[in-house]
Parts: C-alpha cells; structure tokens; sequence
C-alpha cells in the first residue's frame, strides 16, 4: 500500500519526465537530455537564465540558428540588415507613427499604462523594403527548420512595428507567444509551433526597453500555464541591425523605456499554418491590395493553396495561375460573383468568370 502511495506518483513524474526529454535526446542526444534537466532545475530553483547565442549573419547557418531556437528557445543574430535598408524601412514606416495604436487594453501588456508602447501593423502594405525582412533566407531559413516538421505551410503570425518611447516604467508580465492557443500544454517539449522574429531598427538596451527573456525557459515544464512574474530574466539587448529570433515557448515580456532614445522593434512572427493566425491577414492585406505583393509574401499572408520553403529560391515555382486562385479563394469570400458569399470558385470556373484577372 505505502509502495503505491510513493511508487504511482513517481512512475507519473518519471514518464512525464521521459515523455519531455525522449524527443530531444533524439535530436541532440545527452546534450538534450542535460538541456531539459538543468532548465528544470533553474526553474523550480528559481536561478537565473543561461545566457543565449549571439551569432554573425555573415557566417551563421539557418541550421545552427535552429539548433539554438530548440535548445535555448532564442537566439540573437548580428548583422543581418545592413544600415541602408534599416533607414529605408524608418523612412517608409515613420509617417504611419503619427498614428500607430497605443496602449491596446490600455495595460502594460499592450503599451498602454505606464509602457509608452506604439504599435503599426499591415507592415507589408506599408513597407516595400520590409519584404527584404520578412523573407530574409538566413531567418526564415531557420523559422521554416523548426516549423515545417509540423506543417505544409506556415504563415504570418503577426507583422508590426513595436515602437517603446520614452517614459514608460512598467514591464509587461511574462508570458509565452504560444499560451494564445489551448494547444500549449500539449505540444512536445523542444518543438514549436511559432517563431517571432525582432528586427532591431534601433539599438535596444536594457535601458530603452530591451525584452526580458529566459533562455530554456522554452523547456520548462507547465508550459501554456500562467508564468510566474517574478522569476528571474536576462535582457536581450542587440545592435540596430541585428534580431532577436524567439519560439512560442520562450518565457518573455517587452521592458519599458526609461532612457532618452526610443527602442524601435520590427516584429514579423511566423507560425503553422493550420492555426488561426494572432492577427487576420488577409483582412487587414485585402486581395485588391495583396495581389500586388511577391508570391512568397502572399503566401505568408494565408494566400496561399501551398507554402514552398522560400529560403530555397531554386525550389519556389508558385504553378501557374496560383495567385489567381488564390485571389479566387480570397474573392468569394467577399462575395463570390455568384451571389453566394461563402463559396470558394474553383480555379477553371473563377478563370472563366474573370479571363482578365
Ligand atoms: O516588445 C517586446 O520586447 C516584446 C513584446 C511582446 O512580447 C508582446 O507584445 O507580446
């Protein structure tokens, strides 16, 4: 009797454990293992994060990038946009500051209270060269390695402009990108169903804002669960120029600005494409407006009937006619031209009702 009041509750713990740390010893073998370990223990510990990878896009891999995204649930990376491109998308971006939503919720956690936090979004509309971003090979090279194992298609999760002013003195809580969706709990441990990405279109430092991370945090156990606010972070500070690149799993919370720069964030957030995406992109990127864009955005916008792996150029033939089918799917959502609203018109009829598309 007294074996099975210790002996059940254990063989529970002891499969859990299993459960979590089976699929990284498969990948990285006793590196994995060790990962899982130690990132337990600091969390229940309560000690401070392990510091995370800061890599150069000039000789980084999108697989080494993975790896760490896997292992330490982030990874920095140096020197992926070049200063040109950087003034060109502020250019671009700065008019719509004028009007760009504060404090949504009207909390720390939007912006709103003391956070002093801007947001833009629709980035794709408003900025041609952030196309160059979203698509970065090296990046989305390494979103698409921890995505595609779980999906044909991944997608936008979200695309915005996170702009921290001056003034601000609360912090958001902590939290993880993927507890949006009850799937959290579920989902095995080192793997991950979205990846965003910072792209640092000013310096960030601790001062102006830089975001809170625990690197491993992303293999903690009660993942999706409420996160204890008080644990300890590290902050992830990085160069204009460079990005920040975090899964869904990775405890996180945006700082506050109590310097004189503002910290000025460009996020573009990837995820499985068979989830309903954190923001709806095809409303907020029409067709009328979307058709315009290059194939490989459409398709991260949810255009697409499929997702090729954009980071492989020589493997990305969109067939023919898929934009038009896409537009097909998009167009009768809006009201199919004939009258019946949530019908999507096949390919051949939608080419036969509008030739000139
Ligand atoms: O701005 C940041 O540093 C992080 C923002 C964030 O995590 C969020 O808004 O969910």
């Amino acid at each position: 009797m007294k074996l099975s009041i210790i002996g059940v509750p254990l063989a529970f713990v002891i499969c859990k454990l299993l459960e979590d740390v089976v699929p990284l010893f498969i990948d990285f073998g006793a590196v994995g293992v060790a990962r899982v370990v130690q990132a337990r223990v600091r969390q229940h510990l309560k000690l401070s994060p392990r510091a995370f990878a800061t890599l150069d896009a000039r000789t980084a891999t999108s697989a080494e990038l993975a790896r760490y995204l896997r292992l330490d649930g982030c990874v920095c990376v140096e020197n992926v946009f070049d200063d040109a491109t950087r003034e060109q998308v502020l250019a671009e971006l700065t008019p719509h500051f004028e009007t760009e939503t504060r404090g949504i919720g009207g909390d720390e956690f939007g912006g709103g209270g003391a956070n002093q936090t801007g947001r833009v979004g629709s980035i794709v509309l408003k900025s041609e060269t952030s196309h160059k971003l979203a698509l970065d090979r090296l990046v989305l090279g390494a979103v698409e390695d921890v995505l595609l194992p779980h999906t044909k298609k991944i997608g936008f999760k979200v695309m915005e402009t996170i702009r921290m002013l001056p003034g601000g003195h609360g912090r958001q809580a902590l939290h993880q990108e993927e507890g949006q969706w009850p799937i959290a709990k579920d989902w095995p441990v080192g793997s991950d169903y979205t990846v965003d990405v910072m792209f640092a279109l000013s310096d960030f430092t601790a001062a102006n804002g830089a975001t809170h991370v625990i690197p491993g945090s992303n293999l903690w156990s009660g993942r999706g669960g409420k996160v204890d606010d008080s644990m300890p972070t590290i902050r992830a500070e990085m160069k204009k120029g460079s990005v920040f690149m975090f899964t869904g799993s990775l405890v996180h919370a945006g700082g506050s600005n109590h310097a004189d720069d503002p910290r000025i964030g460009l996020v573009f957030g990837y995820q499985v494409g068979f989830l309903r995406p954190e923001a709806n992109h095809v409303l907020s990127v029409q067709p009328d407006k979307a058709k315009d864009l290059p194939a490989p955005v459409q398709e991260l916008l949810g255009y697409p009937l499929r997702y090729t792996p954009v980071s492989t150029p020589s493997k990305y033939k969109p067939g023919p006619g898929a934009l038009a089918y896409r537009a097909a799917g998009a167009y009768a959502y809006n009201g199919a031209p004939d009258g019946h609203p949530s019908r999507l018109v096949p390919y051949a009829e939608f080419e036969e009702i509008h030739h000139s598309f």
